[in-house]
């Protein structure tokens, strides 16, 4: 609770009108200010911000109506808090009172002044003040308190990157910009090799620690506008906007090696893993919309198990056909040549490696 003086700007042409209500306010234990004018009265309230204005209606200039129409418009435009505004008018008329009402005053009160009647009205207001002010910050609150329940449905609890909704949402979005603008898009569809030997051998917080630190490897090495999350269990997927084929499976390339090359620490020990990496982009002639990129990506991480693990496979290559049962003949990109890269690539139809099943990993815990 706030307990400083409650500041009342007292705006009125004549200056005995405002020494007059400057006692009597000031008696009350409200901290009071003046202004003679319309324009006086518009720079104190920039200045001071008052907790409520009683304002003259006539006075030359800029009367009391334009004054308050434009106090209204800049709190409707957030550029000022609520400031509860009471008309003083000489004039005991109907139209009078209306119009001051439809410029935005709050209340209006005739002069001469009743002074027991102000006092009401202007406790009235402030009151009426105070729960628009914890009314606004419980707004805030809730809003704050709900992009904060936005970001955690929308992060993974374990590894802090995006989920696969948060994935699922940007692909679609992403999807749509690249069709809209005919630029490419690429996924890279990653699953971490035998990683169920890491629990089997290290503990199950063994392999939450691999997870988090692999997430942040894929992190550090991705742009700022690629989005990097974490699809399920250890398969995690990286969607590269305005990426063409060629550069997607460059960069997987390269986040192969980092990870293959990277020593994971957890508690009781550190290890080596290796990665196999599936990639798909847009545009080609068999990836129609997000579904199917998606689904490119994962038969050709799927290729990439199949083959030996630790390596990187592009959708619809060679490689890829000659794994993916009844799909030779759909390729149309004319692809001819092994794409497959990493560790013991295999030649366009040659059979999986034998050594697939051998653990791909050096543990030195
Ligand atoms: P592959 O090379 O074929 O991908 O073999 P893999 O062992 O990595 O794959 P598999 O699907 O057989 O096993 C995945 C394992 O990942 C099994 C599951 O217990 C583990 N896993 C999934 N989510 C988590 C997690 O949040 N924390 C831990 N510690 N393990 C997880
Ligand atoms: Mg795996
Ligand atoms: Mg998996």
């Amino acid at each position: 609770m706030e307990h400083r003086k409650k500041r009342i700007l007292v705006v009125d042409d004549h200056e005995d009108n405002i020494e007059l209500l400057r006692a009597r306010l000031e008696a009350r234990g409200y901290e009071v200010e003046g202004a003679s004018d319309g324009q006086a009265a518009l720079d104190a309230v920039e200045r001071t911000c008052p907790d409520l204005i009683l304002l003259d209606v006539m006075m030359p200039k800029m009367d009391g109506m334009e004054v308050v129409r434009r106090l209204k418009a800049k709190s409707e435009a957030n550029e000022l808090p609520f400031i509860p505004v009471i008309m003083q008018t000489a004039l005991d008329s109907t139209e009078n009172k209306v119009e001051g009402l439809d410029a935005g005053a709050d209340d209006y009160i005739t002069k001469p002044i009743n002074f027991a009647e102000l006092e009401a009205r202007v406790n009235s207001l402030l009151r009426i003040k105070t729960l628009q002010s914890a009314l606004k910050a419980r707004e805030r609150e809730l809003s704050e308190l709900n992009d904060q329940l936005k970001q955690i449905s929308l992060t993974d609890g374990l590894t802090q990157v995006e989920n696969r909704r948060s994935l699922n949402e940007r692909l679609h979005e992403m999807w749509q910009h690249s069709v809209r603008l005919h630029e490419p898009i690429s996924l890279v569809m990653c699953d971490i090799d035998k990683f169920k030997s890491v629990n089997d051998n290290h503990g199950h917080q063994a392999g939450d620690s691999v997870l988090k630190e692999f997430a942040q490897l894929l992190k550090a090495e991705a742009r700022e506008i690629d989005r990097v999350g974490r699809y399920g269990g250890e398969e995690f997927l990286l969607i590269l906007p305005g990426t063409v084929l060629d550069a997607a499976v460059t960069f997987a390339e390269r986040l192969r090696e980092k990870v293959a090359g990277h020593t994971f620490s957890f508690e009781g020990g550190t290890l080596c893993r290796t990665m196999s990496c599936g990639v798909a982009s847009s545009p080609h002639p068999r990836v129609k919309d997000e579904d199917s990129l998606l689904r490119a990506a994962d038969d050709a991480l799927y290729v990439a198990k199949e083959t030996g693990r630790n390596r990187v496979v592009r959708f619809d290559s060679a490689d890829f056909n000659a794994h993916t049962p009844g799909k030779e003949n759909e390729s149309t990109d004319g692809e001819t040549t092994a794409t497959q890269t990493g560790a013991g690539a295999t030649t366009p139809g040659s059979p999986p490696r034998s050594t697939a099943s051998t653990e791909g990993y050096k543990a030195t815990a």
